[in-house]
């Protein structure tokens, strides 16, 4: 079994900015609170601080409301690193933020140059790399990664992000090499045919973005029949507060990159 898709050593995270209030939404519940949103953020890194992880705590980036959605910037693998290119103009200038200490990580790092796509729209498996096509990940952009991991031996399939979802993993996290949790909505697609899947509860979609961390499942708070089916399947569930991430259409993987260090 590849476990390296869910045993790590190390963590990027980067402080949420005052500006977070501005960050993009679907649907306007409200702006965030920065102060909360720092608590809910030092609650994270603890989270993964207990569960292994070395965390790199980067500075907030005023200038980039949604900064603190690290994972959108970068594919981190044993072999290296891949800059992302966001999707969504304001977020563009995050992955060049992100370099050097991407840099600093990892003996290899290399970049998109072409099209658009956002690490939320990416799922490493045990077996392969899934990539949804959204509104931020497009076609050329999947090409060119898949071009890029070639030579590191991985096969990149291209899926649908639904319509109406923001990212792929908006709707599923990665539980184990071949288990996923997600939603009845991108599971029914048959993108997952060849994986188990635990379908998150009626009403608690919300909670399919989860993080498998080494031991644990960090999940968002608030959705006890998602978190009681997946402690009934034997994992480790620590939940954590994400009222303010979801006002900005944030969750639990968007608030890291993990990976095992090389350097
Ligand atoms: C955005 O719309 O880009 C941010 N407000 C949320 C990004 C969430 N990232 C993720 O799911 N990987």
């Amino acid at each position: 079994m590849s476990s390296f898709v869910f045993r790590f050593t190390h963590a990027i995270t980067r402080k949420p900015s005052r500006s977070i209030a501005n960050g993009l939404r679907a649907e306007d519940c409200g702006n965030p609170d920065p102060n909360l949103f720092m608590e809910h953020h030092e609650e994270y890194v603890r989270a993964l601080t207990t569960a292994g992880a070395q965390v790199i705590t980067l500075d907030p980036l005023e200038e980039f409301p949604d900064s603190v959605f690290v994972e959108d910037t970068a594919l981190c693998l044993p072999e290296g690193a891949i800059v992302m290119r966001p999707g969504a103009p304001s977020r563009l200038g995050e992955a060049a933020a992100i370099k050097p200490t991407l840099l600093s990580q990892f003996s290899t790092v290399m970049e998109i140059e072409n099209g658009f796509i956002e690490g939320g729209d990416i799922l490493v498996t045990g077996e392969e790399i899934l990539v949804g096509t959204s509104d931020r990940t497009n076609e050329e952009g999947i090409a060119e990664l898949a071009g890029l991991v070639k030579q590191w031996g991985y096969k990149v399939r291209r899926v649908q992000t639904p319509p109406e979802v923001l990212h792929f993993k908006t709707d599923c996290g990665l539980l184990d090499a071949k288990t996923i949790l997600a939603t009845e909505r991108l599971a029914s697609s048959g993108c997952f045919n060849d994986y188990k899947v635990i379908l998150t509860a009626k009403g608690e979609e919300a909670a399919a973005n989860a993080v498998r961390f080494n031991d644990v499942v960090l999940l968002p708070a608030g959705f006890s029949q998602t978190a009681s089916r997946l402690k009934q399947e034997g994992y480790t569930v620590v939940e954590l507060p994400n009222s303010e991430a979801a006002k900005v259409d944030g969750g639990m993987s968007c608030l890291s990159l993990r990976y095992c260090a090389t350097l």
